[in-house]
């Protein structure tokens, strides 16, 4: 038996133990241990049913992600989960941490299902661009109906083993959380089994119902996922796979789930997901740190200023468990800002989200102050105040002036130079920037701005904190907008430039919203205001030499429409509705023709293509400047930042893969 798998016995009943770090995924070794385990339970008259387990933080997470990029090699997962389900002894799969994808179909395939309180099982196949791909489409519309199955599918979440849902999705959920309690939970349903001498139940022998319905709700969720989650051909073979479980014999639609699998693994979706997956996690390795540094433990936060972004980054740190103190320069903003968090939990305690005791013991964690004397004890405060070198400067004196020695001080700046910032303290080698993006406690992206002097302990302990706020945290190095929003300046650009030489903000918007973007880039800036650029650009150091440089963007300030928020920009808005507007029209082609650009057609291709060369090519000198690390970086940026279709991979990979 091949090592990552052992085998035990306890009296008549099997052990089958995985222990495959970090994540039991199904890699070779695994699936041959299992395949051979599941021989021996059949062949060993003295053995009448067998416990399937992980060791360490985690239930079999899936297959192996890195194997999908080479050829198959025998025992493969869907054969190794008909090997199991055909047992002719029982097995008993029990359950804990993360049970996803083929370990869901692991446990599927099991004929009882025993979890640990904290349990979570779904199927994230999708977010890689593929379907379970092992009989998941088959065995879960047989356990707990057609409807889960699609909402399960499609989505890739995680369902709660003690939720409502979650108990339908196993026979039983024990009280703690220990290995040995679970063990001993299993032994006990084999013997269970054993005892009650009943035939084994398997999933693969559910008839499902013909139901008339069927038809409609297929076609309603194809319809719906079409618009969820345009483009992406997983989702759609998801469904065509769930609807062969009530149109096909089992082995039939076994058959045709490993074609529909094998079609998505091997299109340039699932490599540009599996990719966005490996980079994400990527990101937050460092190349070049001192080996012995490590990071610090974080336990009290402040951060400064309680606008939009400092209410956002409190909830960040409420939510992940760290006490946080709101600093304000009056009590009325200390209090808005308070009033604010508490709201943000009320409306998911009114959503179901969140349970009132949560709501307490998260806003409990949350204190206000107008005093910089209460932060003298904090490990770490962010700052995230009005957007200038002047008001920062003050602050970084005071928080130098007050804060413990080694407390960690970090800008939320999205622009401004963090080595000027530093230089104003004594402690520039703690100095970080901290760039969380819009909602701060739902975007995903932070990103870690290691100044010229950040120590390498800030940096680790600050990339740590990050991955402890479900961040995905990248280290950036300082220029102006950073990586995020330097190639972001350069894409809008490129849209305005798209204007003048021909193109309408409908055109520029509808052509990159149907390649995939959450959001066309007219439509953002009309949605965040376009003074906001403007007065930017008035302090933005090496502004290029060129009349054609966000010239739309200043005319039309200077006329008024700023945005949605004036009821006109680059459209017009009425009663909540974005409009093309001809003003906006007129005012670009007389932009046009003050600056000598001849306006000519454009096509939805072209579009895409100008503006995703604008991206890879700030992108390129991003990369070459050392802003970030490696390219995939900036694919990591562009995916959790900006609404890049994750199943392009990001620009850089797109890039790579087109051949731009
Ligand atoms: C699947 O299961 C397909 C099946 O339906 C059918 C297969 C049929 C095949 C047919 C063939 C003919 N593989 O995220 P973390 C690594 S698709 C390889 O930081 P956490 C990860 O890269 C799969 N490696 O930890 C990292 O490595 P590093 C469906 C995997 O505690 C390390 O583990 N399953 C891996 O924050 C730690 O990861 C999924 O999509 C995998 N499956 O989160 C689950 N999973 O240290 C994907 C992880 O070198 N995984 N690694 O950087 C996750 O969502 C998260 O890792 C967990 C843990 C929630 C499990």
């Amino acid at each position: 038996m091949s090592e990552p798998v052992t085998f035990t016995t306890h009296g008549d009943i099997a052990v089958v133990t995985i222990d495959y770090p970090p994540v039991n995924a199904l890699s070779l070794t695994v699936r041959q241990g299992i395949d051979d385990a599941v021989g021996r339970l059949n062949q060993d008259v003295a053995l009448k049913a067998a416990v399937l387990i992980c060791a360490g933080r985690t239930f079999i997470a899936g297959a192996d992600i890195t194997e999908f990029g080479k050829p198959p090699v025998d025992p493969i997962t869907p054969d190794l989960m008909l090997t199991i389900a055909r047992s002719q002894k029982p097995i008993i799969a029990a359950l804990h941490g993360t049970v996803l994808g083929g370990g869901f179909e692991t446990a599927l395939a099991c004929h009882y299902r025993i979890a640990h309180p904290g349990t979570r099982v779904g199927f994230p196949e999708v977010t890689l661009g593929l379907l379970p791909g092992a009989g998941g489409t088959q065995l879960l519309p047989r356990l707990a109906g057609i409807p889960v199955a699609l909402d399960l599918i499609t989505s890739g979440r995680q369902v709660k083993v003690r939720s409502e849902l979650g108990r339908q999705l196993v026979d039983e959920v024990v009280d703690t959380e220990s290995h040995d309690a679970l063990l001993d939970a299993a032994l006990n349903a084999g013997r269970r089994l054993i005892d009650s001498g009943a035939a084994i139940r398997r999933l693969a022998d559910v008839v499902l119902e013909q139901d008339t319905q069927y038809a409609s709700l297929f076609a309603q969720w194809r319809d719906r996922m079409a618009k969820k989650k345009r483009g992406q051909l997983a989702v759609q073979y998801g469904i065509d796979s769930i609807e062969n479980a009530v149109q096909l014999p089992f082995d039939q639609a076994i058959i045709e789930e490993r074609r529909l699998f094998q079609a998505c693994r091997e299109s340039s979706q699932s490599r540009a997901m599996r990719h966005a997956f490996f980079a994400e996690r990527r990101c937050a390795k460092i190349e070049d740190v001192n080996e012995s540094a490590q990071p610090r433990s974080v336990e009290q936060v402040a951060v400064i200023g309680a606008g939009l972004m400092g209410v956002g980054i409190a909830i960040c740190f409420a939510n992940a468990g760290i006490p946080v103190v709101l600093l304000e320069l009056d009590q009325t903003k200390v209090d808005a800002g308070l009033d604010k968090i508490r709201s943000n939990y009320e409306r998911q305690v009114s959503r179901g989200r969140m349970e009132e005791a949560e709501l307490a013991r998260r806003c409990d964690l949350v204190a206000g102050t107008t005093e910089y004397s209460a932060l003298a004890d904090v490990d770490l405060v962010v700052e995230a105040a009005f957007e200038s070198l002047d008001v920062k400067t003050i602050i970084f004196t005071e928080l130098d002036a007050v804060c413990k020695p080694d407390a960690i001080l970090a800008s939320n700046t999205s622009y401004l130079d963090i080595d000027q910032i530093a230089q104003v303290t004594r402690r520039p080698e703690q100095v970080v920037g901290m760039h969380f993006f819009s909602p701060a406690h739902i975007m995903k992206l932070l990103e870690v701005v290691r100044a010229a002097d950040t120590s390498d302990e800030v940096l680790l302990t600050i990339v740590a904190l990050g991955k402890r706020l479900q961040k995905i945290p990248v280290t950036v190095r300082v220029c102006y907008g950073f990586a995020g929003n330097r190639i972001y300046a350069r894409y809008g650009a490129e849209a305005q430039n798209l204007l003048l030489e021909g193109a309408t903000p409908d055109q520029v918007d509808s052509a990159f919203r149907d390649w995939g973007m959450a959001m066309g880039p007219l439509q953002v800036v009309d949605l965040t205001g376009l003074e906001i650029g403007y007065k930017a650009r008035k302090h933005q150091p090496n502004l290029p030499d060129d009349p054609t440089y966000f010239a739309l963007s200043t005319v039309f300030v200077e006329e008024g429409r700023i945005g949605q928020k004036s009821g006109a920009g680059f459209y017009r808005y009425e009663d909540g509705q974005r409009l093309v507007d001809d003003g906006a029209i007129t005012l670009i082609r007389e932009t046009a023709a003050r600056l000598g650009i001849e306006q000519r057609k454009f096509s939805a291709d072209e579009i895409c293509r100008r503006l995703v060369s604008a991206i890879v090519d700030e992108g390129r000198a991003v990369l070459a400047e050392g802003i970030v690390q490696r390219a995939s970086d900036i694919d990591v940026i562009w995916l959790n930042g900006y609404g890049f279709p994750r199943y392009r991979g990001g620009p850089m990979w797109y890039a790579e893969e087109e051949g731009l």
